[in-house]
């Protein structure tokens, strides 16, 4: 839809619903937008770490002096020398692991663990100087991967059970029934900016200049490991270059060059290398789930048996939750769903957009066309045959659930109607040509945030927040909530974000932060706005004195009496006249009993405060249904996705170009999820080899289609303030098994192990 009809439909661009174009757009074409470690400070150092290059063991040695008397080398820390830090609470708020944090080891438990950092007066002093650190390690045998026998079974994670019925029984007794094993590899969030920081200390005041989905979650780690208070944490993160998950908490190599700068009384600046982007922090832990489906002869479920494993580093829990999507999405009386998790020699595992629904979608919608096709049904069909009306595991009712529209609205707008059912039947000359469907969902996340509202003397407003925007549109929102609410133009509006010294925000991680701060910035702004009402009706120099509040309205930056009434006053002339010279408003989505904490940042920097999607009366989730065409070259094996048509709820809109562009986003994630991403695993060494942008394929824009997507949300008020749902997230799931379906459809092959790599279909 053009502006011009969005316009027409009612929605101008400025105002909540309206197509306004991302307000940091412009600076970042520009090359104005200051990302953090773009800064040059007076006396800025350059420190490199030096990283493990065996998977297992322990340092029996290392020798710095030839690093130490390289030129401009300021400073080597070992694991002997780097001085112990505080272990920090957990994210869930509870206290750490007895004992120091100790960033740099001897202990070595994956390939590529920091054990040195070397500092020098240039980034290319520093370098060479990391290069003449020699390490000497005593090794021992190292599982490699999950696909590593060595790893065994695991243990189980009890409470990623769900159980209801009798599932064994119901399948044992089931007319029709399939069960395969699905599986995804290590894959990586491979931002374009990695990861880095510039680290100043004065005095025990820290300045950090970070890309960060959290600045108060890891100001808060910073503070605790270093002993300080969190205010005297400054974390600066105004723009960030992607994050996909990565970027939500302090790590090990932050901490070391933090260390680095107290120790040395110069600012520390410290960005890894993109090899180190594989090895620094985790992606996607390689999984594999084993899936039973019972059913009728008519294609009704009666039995979902679903047994899964992902892997974990030795001595961490990293828990890739992968029964999330197998319980939501189908209704059936009987189900049973395990998880184990395997430890083995690498990187602690992390957050990869949709963590946990996204490889759970990958099981079981690539099990319900396998029973589809088992059953001689359509794959839409049984889909819909299956329908679940209610949450069944949480029993209660979804809050809203669009999904039968989505599948409807895709279907149309894609032309399933005209598919023909048998694989290979479909084909344009040398090419295969497969249609494959996949749902997905997200869910809907609650978490505090705070804002300040600000109007000022020239009848412009000013928003700020700690809340960050990485992209996916977080000023532009927080933008057009305040001028909607307030009653003046978007231009008049500036929002500032990503600054520790800000109002206090929950991470923008699982979805959640456009809700959460659309709903404080509106509190917020209600506020404002009925504080300047209340003075217009006071002043006594005012048109509007003693008129009743709830008569007037603000627009375009005018207090309006009722109708015929006049033509009011300008919030900037009613606010001159009575020599204000700003309304300034701080609130809160805390609840009342949390209102008064002398620990305020307590509840915004850990998620001990967040809801789960089925806290209160409802079950509350976004839903999704891809539509997807591929061609495969049937001498090459190679396959192209060609058409992509996506219908997707996440409730109401607050700007739905932005919510488009986050879906394609996700949609071309899951294409380079489907078709080409995998951290391929030298077994020999447990190591990842493939750990540059060379190697590690991501799609390009020749890999992608047009994509069309459809939004078939309605406002759902449960899920929300403003009544939108979770948006950054769902566009990668069901991506994955809509192509696979897809492939299978083409070929009559199908493919159980991603990613659908051309020696797999030949
Ligand atoms: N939006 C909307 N209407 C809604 C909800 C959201 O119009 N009802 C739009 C807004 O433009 C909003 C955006 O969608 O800014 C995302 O909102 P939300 O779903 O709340 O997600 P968050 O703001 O919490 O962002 C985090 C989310 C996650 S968890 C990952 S991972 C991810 C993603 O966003 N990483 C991204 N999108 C990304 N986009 C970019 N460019 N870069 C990343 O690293
Ligand atoms: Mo997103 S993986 O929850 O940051």
């Amino acid at each position: 839809m053009t502006i011009m009809e969005t316009r027409k439909h009612g929605a101008a661009d400025g105002a909540l619903g309206g197509r306004l174009s991302r307000l940091d757009g412009t600076a970042k074409i520009k090359g104005e937008a200051d990302y953090a470690a773009e800064r040059d400070l007076e006396g800025l150092t350059h420190a490199v770490m030096v990283q493990s290059t065996i998977a297992a063991g322990r340092m029996t040695g290392i020798d710095t002096a030839a690093a130490e008397g390289a030129p401009g080398v300021l400073l080597v820390l070992t694991p002997d020398t780097m001085p112990d830090l505080n272990s920090p609470t957990t994210w869930l708020d509870t206290p750490g692991p007895e004992g120091p944090y100790r960033p740099l080891v001897r202990e070595i438990t994956y390939s590529g663990q920091h054990v040195a950092i070397v500092v020098a007066e240039t980034f290319e002093q520093a370098t060479a100087a990391a290069a003449l650190v020699k390490v000497t390690y005593e090794e021992a045998p190292a599982i490699f991967s999950l696909e590593d026998p060595k790893g065994g079974e695991g243990f189980p994670i009890d409470p990623m059970t769900r159980e209801w019925g009798d599932a064994a029984a119901a399948l044992a007794a089931a007319p029709v029934k399939i069960e395969a094993e699905y599986k995804t590899p290590r894959e990586y969030n491979v931002p374009i900016e990695p990861h880095g920081l510039i680290a100043k200390w004065d005095g025990d005041m820290l300045t950090l200049w970070e890309p960060s989905q959290w600045i108060d979650g890891m100001a808060r780690t910073y503070a605790e490991w270093f002993g300080i208070p969190f205010e005297n944490v400054r974390m600066i993160s105004p723009y960030i270059g992607g994050g996909f998950g990565s970027k939500a908490l302090a790590l090990p190599h932050g901490a070391v060059g933090v260390m680095a700068a107290k120790l040395l009384g110069r600012p520390v600046k410290l960005v890894i290398t993109r090899p180190q982007t594989f090895t620094s922090f985790g992606g996607r832990p390689c999984t594999r789930q084993r899936i039973a489906l019972g059913a009728t002869k008519d294609g009704r479920l009666t039995s979902i048996i679903h047994t899964s494993a992902n892997e974990t580093s030795i001595g961490d829990v990293a828990v890739e939750p992968l029964g999330v999507v197998t319980s939501l999405m189908y209704a059936t009386p009987n189900l049973s769903s395990r998880q184990n998790i395997v430890a083995v020699n690498t990187v602690k595992p992390g957050a990869l957009r949709a963590p946990g629904e996204n490889p759970s979608a990958w099981g079981i919608e690539s099990a319900m066309d396998e029973l589809a096709y088992t059953l001689g049904m359509d794959p839409l069909e049984i889909r819909l045959k299956n329908y679940a009306e209610r949450d069944q595991e949480a029993d209660k009712p979804w809050s809203t659930r669009q999904l039968r529209e989505a599948f409807e609205a895709g279907a149309k707008a894609f032309g399933w109607a005209k598919r023909s059912h048998a694989p290979r039947s479909m084909r344009d000359g040398k090419h295969l040509i497969g249609w494959g469907v996949g749902a997905g969902t997200y869910p809907v996340r609650r978490t505090p945030g705070e804002a300040l509202v600000r109007i000022l003397a020239d009848g412009s407003a000013e928003v700020a927040s700690s809340g960050i925007d990485m992209g996916q549109g977080t000023y532009t929102i927080l933008a057009q909530t305040a001028a909607e609410t307030l009653g003046i133009p978007v231009e008049q509006v500036r929002v500032k974000l990503g600054d520790s010294a800000l109002p206090r925000a929950p991470v923008a991680g699982g979805s959640q932060l456009a809700n959460l701060m659309t709903g404080a910035v509106y509190k917020a702004a209600v506020a404002a706005r009925d504080e300047l009402v209340g003075l217009a009706i006071n002043d006594p120099n005012s048109p509007l004195r003693d008129l009743q509040a709830n008569t007037l309205t603000v627009s375009e930056g005018r207090i309006l009496p009722p109708r015929d009434g006049g033509d009011g006053i300008a919030i900037a002339e009613l606010l001159r006249q009575i020599g204000r010279d700003k309304i300034e408003v701080l609130r809160n989505t805390l609840p009342e009993d949390k209102q008064s904490n002398a620990d305020h940042y307590r509840n915004f920097s850990t998620i001990a405060t967040m809801l789960s999607p089925t806290d209160g009366d409802y079950s509350m989730h976004s839903w999704c249904a891809h539509f997807i065409e591929v061609r495969v070259d049937e001498d090459f094996g190679t396959v192209r996705v060609s058409r992509v048509v996506s219908a997707l709820d996440s409730g109401r809109l607050y700007n739905p170009k932005l919510a488009e562009s986050q879906w394609k986003g996700g949609i071309i994630m899951g294409i380079g999820q489907a078709l080409l991403e995998e951290g391929i695993v030298d077994e020999r060494f447990a190591r990842v080899i493939n750990n540059n942008l060379g190697d590690y394929l991501v799609p390009t824009n020749a890999d992608i289609p047009d994509i069309e997507v459809i939004s078939v949300g309605i406002p759902d008020t449960h899920a929300s303030v403003l009544g939108g749902k979770a948006v950054g997230e769902l566009g990668i799931v069901g991506v994955a098994p809509a192509i696979a379906n897809a492939v299978f459809h083409a070929t009559g092959k199908r493919i159980r192990e991603l990613p659908i790599t051309l020696e797999k279909l030949l």
